[in-house]
């Protein structure tokens, strides 16, 4: 009698298991969406500068919260090089950025209207 009841406990703990293990990988999921948002979030900058030739773009940006970087102007490289003809010197931006094999690179980036 006690064996019977060990093993019924036995499978709830397992059945209790599994199910925990089936809805990890959906928070899992949840977690990266919010992780990859708080990444993409834009940052203001103006276009200081455009180098089609070297593939690079000069901004004026403002605090990169996921580089932790403060506002200053320099130079970044470009996921696209199509960003290059989109945006001028002059223009007001918002953009994303990452750190991309050590470099310094945006990934998105729109002109404000
Ligand atoms: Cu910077």
């Amino acid at each position: 009698m006690k064996n019977i009841a060990s093993l019924t406990l036995l499978s709830l703990l397992l059945s209790n298991h599994a199910a925990a293990q089936n809805t990890a990988p959906a928070t899992e999921a949840l977690t990266q969406a919010t992780v990859s948002a708080s990444k993409t979030e834009m940052t203001q900058a103006e276009v200081r500068k455009v180098d089609v030739a070297a593939g690079k773009l000069t901004l004026k940006h403002g605090e990169i919260k996921n580089l932790d970087m403060p506002p200053m102007t320099m130079v970044f490289q470009v996921k696209d090089r199509a960003f290059l003809t989109q945006v001028k010197a002059g223009d007001q931006v918002k953009f994303t950025a990452d750190k991309i094999k050590g470099a310094y690179t945006v990934l998105s980036i729109e002109v404000i209207q």
